[in-house]
Order: structure tokens, then sequence, then C-alpha cells
């Protein structure tokens, strides 16, 4: 499966990717820059038609590049339609990858990753 990376402390990454699953994401993570504790990942999810995906089940799963750092989980909850938002407590500085799983209600599952590098110190 073809996977797009996006570095979110770009501050002109609010781009859509596209993979061949049919879904398209816009994500965004704020504050920016990225520190260490609570951020709000926002993404907005679409068919490949455009049609925003609703009702779909969104986590996320936060991993450092490092060995020996447990990974923080967080479920996103749809603010309006297509748009979800999750918390994220990122417990330490540096580069995090946020693995992502759409549950459409299709069913399947489809997977993104996303890197946030260079969160900051508090
Ligand atoms: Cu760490």
């Amino acid at each position: 499966m073809l996977v797009v990376l996006c570095t979110l402390m770009d501050s002109a990454c609010s781009r859509q990717v596209r993979a061949d699953d049919g879904l398209r994401i816009e994500s965004t993570i704020s504050p920016k820059p990225v520190r260490m504790g609570w951020s709000t990942l926002t993404l907005v999810l679409a068919q490949r038609d455009g049609t925003p995906l609703r009702d779909a089940g969104v986590s996320v799963e936060a991993d450092m590049s490092h060995a020996g750092m447990a990974p923080v989980f967080s479920d996103a909850s749809e603010s309006v339609p297509g748009t979800y938002q999750a918390a994220l407590n990122l417990t330490m500085p540096g580069d995090w990858v946020l693995l992502l799983h759409v549950h459409p209600r299709y069913g399947g599952m489809l997977e993104r990753q996303i890197e946030v590098k260079d969160v900051r110190a508090k």
C-alpha cells in the first residue's frame, strides 16, 4: 500500500495526500510549533469523489522513532461531517509518527502515516 508522508512541521502542510485506496486526507496539527503536551490533530477525510467521509471510526497511534517509548493512543471524534479531531498528548520532545486508522462505515480499514518532526520541549 502506498504510504504518503506529510511533515506537519512544514507550515505549508495542510496538504491533501492521496493514495490508491480512494481516501483523501488533509491533516493539520495545532498549535504550531508543536510542543510537548496536548496538541489537536484535525483530519478532513473525503472519498475519491470528494464526498466527505462521514461516520467513520478514526483512531490515532503516536509513536516516537526510538525504542522504549510507550505509544500514545487517541480516538478522533467527528466535529462537522468528514472532519475529525483528536487530542494527542505528546509526552516527549522529538520526532513522532502518527499512524491513522480509518474505519469507514462501508467496511475495511485504511491507514496513513503522518510525520510530526521536531516537537519542542515545553
Ligand atoms: Cu521519546
